[in-house]
């Protein structure tokens, strides 16, 4: 992997010592942690890939990612030996626990792991599984306060919630820590424990939802990340795919 110009940093934070990845520019952080992985290089645990400018950022379902240079954050976390389906909800509540901590108003996650505020989307998250590891990109708007016209509505900024600029490498720290962190408290499962934590934080809760096959209220969360939804015919459970929030976006 030397295509790219980059600088490897190791620091410790608590208990974790935190292998980061520096990129100037790269197609898609999680591309490239993906090829990374494929490549079977030697990866020490907590790696973390950190760009400056992203160019082609992907969303989930072949959608993409807007980002630019000095507004916004993205970086692919490596997460070893996968547990548990429910991992990209645990990536949610890392982040969720990090935003939070910069942010006086209330924060939430929209299933399965869009960090949204006041309706708005602030950050998503892609998480794909290579070779028994799990690649989390973590998209987060940092300091814009214009987007393009098909995401102006819907989307926020730390910047236009806080009226503060953000530095992407020292929030990248903070939130790989709390991301690697939540994950190893949980042991990288969605226990009764982290769902009794996600779920007061889920938008989706109690609310109308659709979703491709469903139409209900969303009752609750499944130890393997699923989403439940009580529908005139029962309870459906809803694994991935997009599901829409009446009133959200
Ligand atoms: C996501 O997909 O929300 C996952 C985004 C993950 C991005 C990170 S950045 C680092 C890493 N490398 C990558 O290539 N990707 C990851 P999804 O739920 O499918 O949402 C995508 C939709 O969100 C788009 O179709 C737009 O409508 C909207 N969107 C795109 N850019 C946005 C932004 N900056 N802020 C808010 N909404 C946005």
């Amino acid at each position: 992997m030397q295509a790219f110009d980059f600088t490897e940093e190791k620091i410790s934070i608590m208990n974790l010592s935190l292998n980061t990845i520096k990129l100037k520019s790269v197609d898609s952080t999680n591309n490239y942690a993906k090829a990374l992985l494929k490549s079977g290089e030697p990866l020490m645990p907590y790696t973390v890939i950190y760009t400056k400018e992203q160019t082609k950022g992907r969303g989930r379902l072949g959608r993409s990612w807007h980002s630019k240079e000095e507004e916004s954050l993205c970086m692919s976390l490596i997460i070893p030996n996968i547990r548990s389906s429910g991992i990209t909800l645990l990536c949610a509540l890392g982040v969720h626990r990090a935003l939070r901590r910069l942010c006086p108003q209330k924060l939430q996650i929209k299933w399965p792991n869009d960090i949204i505020c006041e309706n708005k989307k602030l950050c998503g998250i892609l998480t794909e599984g290579v070779k028994g590891f799990a690649v989390a990109g973590i998209g987060i708007n940092l300091n814009s306060t214009d987007f393009p016209a098909d995401i102006a509505h819907k989307a926020t900024s730390l910047r236009v919630l806080t009226g503060k600029l953000f530095d992407g490498e020292e929030l990248c720290r903070e939130i790989a820590t709390s991301v690697f962190e939540t994950i190893e408290e949980y042991g990288g499962m969605l226990t009764e424990d982290a769902i009794r934590e996600y779920t007061p934080l889920c938008a989706n809760m109690g609310r109308e939802v659709t979703a491709e096959n469903a139409k209900g209220i969303a009752t609750g969360i499944d130890p393997d990340g699923s989403l439940k939804i009580a529908t005139e015919k029962g309870i459906a459970n809803i694994s991935f795919g997009e599901v829409i929030v009446t009133d959200i976006y």
